[in-house]
């Protein structure tokens, strides 16, 4: 029996993934059952419960090439999610991060992390970093990866003595991790959708505002405890009792109903986390960024520019090790995918967004394969550039030696009286000098225009014009563009802002609108309406910024009513390319419901104790004035081949 047994719902994850794209990637698909048998034709299973340095086991499936005519590296994962199937006999339907190495031979390694399903010890929510450790109790996931290195080096034959680690998500958290005062062997990490500071901009808060539909499912099972019992679990999966997330969250008022109604004590993560609305000690101490220095490992961040989970981790990683590490091969890769489509789909598309055919084979064949054989296996020196990012707009993959290119000129797209937007900022008298909207919390600007549960993936690409319909919605766009304007890395608004009450959210989305001629008809099959391009109003980054945050995000102070204030705030990096003809077009609106959590509008210490009475609609303003001109700073290229 293994202490601390404890059955993590890992299904749920892998299911979300089966659910929505169980496409073929470079051949069979990663949930192929069939692909079980090939795993087990080339690769040989044994379990192992590798003991770190304090003691504790950890439970690892390890996979030895069949062919022992050659000595191999290692690939490893390590999750919280669980490495099933846990009999011998049994395999799994993938053990890397692509077919392709799979048929080109390693000694995957996957482990369960300290405290998950089969391996022993006390799990801990994204485990802090302790640069300094003083005897063998002081462990974390660099010691364990590195103990976990040091056994499979002594203990499994025919390895070339080098290490590789990757994972996405959680995973990516866990790879991060793991090359922080790393092992020597290991040489070559690739942080895929990484965690790096949920609390800053990945799963849980962006800018302060909570993140409601995608967060809630994950803790209805991620926390499950060890269970007696044998067979499923009577909870799981959490049955709302409705596809509509929206009219779910909001008939459960303020967010501490959720642990009065539905957790009632089975989700002390959720506690936890939530407990923690401000960027306090508890984040600081899990942000792996500050220990990203002298690494010795060559990294390949991998992210999504239309990922709805961890777009923020890869590129703020990637920033980290590139801040502190000059001499280091640190490369970023970032594709028009959704959370982990690189993997799971041939990324061909999102929603009404096409991307020119499959997107992910190119940088399964050309970067991934080609970066592991060259650091693990001393392959030929890969092609890869510094930053390899897919533009969106034109489809086209781009190279560039910095990411941001070197090259943008930073510019500001100006809001103006009369719902325009230009490059030039308004003149002073220049038409009215505010717009005005009445938020409501009982009746928020929904995230998306169809019924569903959780948070859509296809709402980073999804039609925007239902919100642009909305009184509760600020529209401004530009003339149709005379020739195509390309904007790559992170987006700075600046707003000028006014609140009738004491506290506000603030969504920024810039959107690509199609001109209502643009050719292409969607077939969305036959019992669904066909999506006509014309007049398709794209969102192409959206965020949120919760307004109490404006000075501080570890110090939230109120909004002064009807005080003029201004709220300055990054929005994740992109790199589109607005065509001649389309238009480039801004919203502002106050509430993204149920993807953000309401504010109440009026000042709460915590509002996850917010009351029913808390709630209440204010009326909002946004400046645009010579005075107080909003504007959102943009990194513009000038016109590529
Ligand atoms: N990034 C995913 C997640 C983490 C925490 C809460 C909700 C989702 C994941 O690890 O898959």
């Amino acid at each position: 029996m293994f202490a601390n047994r404890s059955f993590a719902r890992t299904g749920w994850l892998l299911a979300v993934f089966v659910v929505q794209s169980p496409k073929a990637v470079i051949g069979q698909s990663l949930f192929d059952p069939a692909a079980a048998d090939s795993i087990q034709t080339r690769y040989r299973k044994v379990v192992a419960n590798i003991p770190m340095r304090d003691g504790v086991k950890l439970r690892t499936h390890i996979f030895v090439p069949r062919d022992t005519s050659r000595t191999y590296p290692f690939l490893m994962y390590r999750t919280p999610y669980g490495i099933e199937p846990y009999e011998e006999e049994k395999y799994p339907t993938y053990v890397g991060p692509g077919r392709g190495l799979e048929r080109e031979g390693f000694i995957f390694v996957n482990q369960d992390v300290r405290g998950r399903n089969y391996s022993e010890g006390t799990f801990i929510q994204e485990t802090p970093h302790k640069p300094v450790k003083r005897s063998p109790k002081d462990v974390d996931e660099s010691s364990d990866t590195y103990d976990t290195i040091e056994w499979l080096l002594k203990n499994v034959p025919r390895n070339n003595g080098k290490v590789g680690l990757w994972g996405i998500s959680y995973l990516g958290f866990y790879t991060v991790a793991g090359c922080i005062d790393s092992h020597p062997a290991l040489v070559a990490c690739s942080p895929q959708a990484p965690m790096i500071d949920v609390a800053a901009g990945d799963d849980l808060y962006h800018n302060g505002a909570f993140l409601l539909a995608h967060p809630f499912p994950f803790f209805t099972s991620f926390n499950r405890g060890p269970r007696k019992e044998v067979g499923p679990d009577p909870q799981f999966p959490f049955k709302p009792g409705t596809g509509d997330g929206y009219k779910y969250f909001l008939e459960t008022g303020p967010l501490g109903n959720l642990e009065r109604n539905v957790f009632k004590g089975t989700a002390p993560d959720w506690v936890e986390m939530t407990s923690h609305p401000n960027h306090d000690a508890f984040w600081k101490v899990r942000d792996l960024r500050p220990h990203l220095k002298h690494v010795t490992a060559a990294f390949l961040y991998v992210g999504g520019w239309y990922d709805a989970e961890d777009l923020f981790g890869p590129l703020a990683g990637y920033r980290a090790v590139e801040a502190n590490n000059p001499g280091a091969f640190n490369a970023i890769v970032m594709g028009p995918w959704f959370h982990g489509q690189w993997l799971f789909d041939d990324g061909s598309r999102l929603g009404h967004a096409e991307f020119g055919g499959p997107t992910s084979p190119h940088y399964q064949d050309e970067i991934l394969l080609p970066f592991f054989r060259y650091f693990l296996k001393g392959g030929p020196k890969p092609d890869i550039s510094e930053a390899n990012v897919f533009e969106t707009g034109t489809n086209l993959w781009r190279r560039y030696d910095a990411w941001p290119p070197a090259n943008i000129q930073r510019k500001s797209v100006y809001l103006h009286a009369g719902g325009k937007l230009t490059f030039t900022p308004p003149a002073r008298g220049a038409g009215a000098p505010y717009d005005e909207y009445l938020s409501d919390p009982a009746k928020p600007v929904p995230t998306v225009d169809w019924i569903h549960f959780g948070l859509p993936r296809e709402y980073m690409t999804a039609d925007q014009r239902f919100a642009s319909r909305r009184p509760d919605v600020l529209v401004y766009q530009t003339e149709p563009l005379a020739e195509d304007i390309t904007i790559a890395g992170p987006l700075a608004p600046k707003l000028y802002v006014a609140t009738s009450g004491t506290d506000a959210d603030f969504i920024v989305k810039l959107i690509d609108v199609y001109p209502e001629d643009a050719p292409g008809v969607e077939d969305q099959g036959t019992d669904l309406p066909k999506f006509r391009l014309g007049g398709y109003q794209r969102l192409v980054r959206g965020e949120p910024f919760r307004g109490r945050f404006r000075r501080s995000f570890e110090h939230p102070v109120p909004l002064a009513a009807n005080q003029p204030d201004s709220i300055q705030f990054v929005m994740p990096d992109i790199l589109h390319t607005f065509k001649r003809g389309h238009r480039i077009m801004v919203q502002i609106q106050s509430s993204w419901f149920p993807h953000i959590d309401r504010n109440p509008q009026t000042f709460v210490r915590n509002i996850f104790q917010a009351k029913p009475s808390d709630f209440r609609a204010a009326t909002m303003r946004i400046y645009h004035s010579a005075e107080r001109p909003t504007q959102i700073e943009v990194g513009v290229l000038p016109p590529q081949r």
